[in-house]
């Protein structure tokens, strides 16, 4: 090869190199924004992981709820029966202790009325029951939530009960819920969807502040629903204020579940419908 048609291809080289830089500069500006977008779509797919959503499966990891009936008669007391079974179908016997209990048991109807936090007894067999009343007919959804190995998990299903349903439309938005004679206000609220957001919560009766007393080692417990499909979401308690922090994962309508004990030894349940914007 001669000097001169060695030079050309050099040329020829380098100018392929800068096109390649040319090209791959101009697909770094012709895109900046999606590269800026994808960052916090990501972002936020990892904060979904470390704050989930759940109790919208029957199964999680691994883990089934397994109800040994899902049929009820209205206003019948009846023996709720249920077991956690692991991959192998084996019983799960090794729950965490989380809020002082080993299992939280919730019900409460498709329309978010009814709602009952229950404790169930744990049988020699690995199995739970409990006692369950539902005056109402209607479709229920029923949460196991429990934690195992320091993994939570809140595994659902549906319970029905025979009868006519008078379905009742989701309550408007209020900051306040008379109960047992007691007022229960709402002083802060969630805002935006996907922000952790405090909710703090007053209780007076006739004006005058009313003391709470531990239930189920804080001050009071918060169980927060997506209207729709009933998602369950992650609230962790403020052990010392009647205050929770929770992340509100879509826009949408949530029905907040209040329960505080007042020092007579009464325990008391106040609800809320929450406006979570965009
Ligand atoms: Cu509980």
């Amino acid at each position: 090869m001669n000097p001169i048609a060695k030079l050309a291809g050099f040329a020829a080289v380098l100018a392929l190199v800068f096109a390649g830089a040319a090209f791959a500069g101009s697909r770094l500006d012709v895109h900046p924004g999606r590269a800026a977008t994808e960052t916090p779509a990501h972002m936020g797919g990892m904060a979904a992981t470390t704050m989930p959503v759940r109790g919208l499966a029957v199964s999680d990891h691994g883990l089934t709820l397994q109800l040994a009936r899902r049929t009820a008669r209205p206003g019948r007391r009846f023996e709720l029966a249920f077991r956690i079974a692991d991959r192998r179908g084996r019983t799960v016997r090794d729950f965490d202790v989380e809020h002082t209990k080993r299992m939280h048991f919730i019900v409460v109807r498709r329309d978010m009325t009814g709602f009952q936090h229950l404790h169930p007894t744990e049988n020699p067999d690995g199995t739970w029951s409990l006692p369950v009343s539902l005056p109402e007919a209607g479709s229920y959804r029923v949460f196991a939530d429990f934690s195992v190995g320091e993994k939570p998990y809140t595994l659902a299903d549906d319970l029905t009960v025979d009868g006519s349903v008078r379905s009742q439309p989701l309550p408007a938005p209020a900051k306040r819920f008379d109960v047992d004679g007691l007022r229960v206000s709402l002083t802060e609220g969630a805002t935006k969807a996907g922000e952790e957001s405090e909710l703090g919560f007053t209780v007076t009766r006739q004006g005058r502040p009313v003391a709470v007393q531990d239930y189920l080692g804080a001050k009071g417990h918060l169980v927060a629903l997506r209207q729709g499909d009933l998602a369950f979401l992650h609230v962790h308690p403020d052990e010392n204020r009647l205050k929770f922090m929770a992340t509100f994962p879509t826009a949408g309508h949530y029905r907040l579940f209040l329960q505080f004990k007042t020092t007579d030894g009464r325990l008391h349940t106040a609800a809320f419908t929450q406006d979570v914007t965009r």
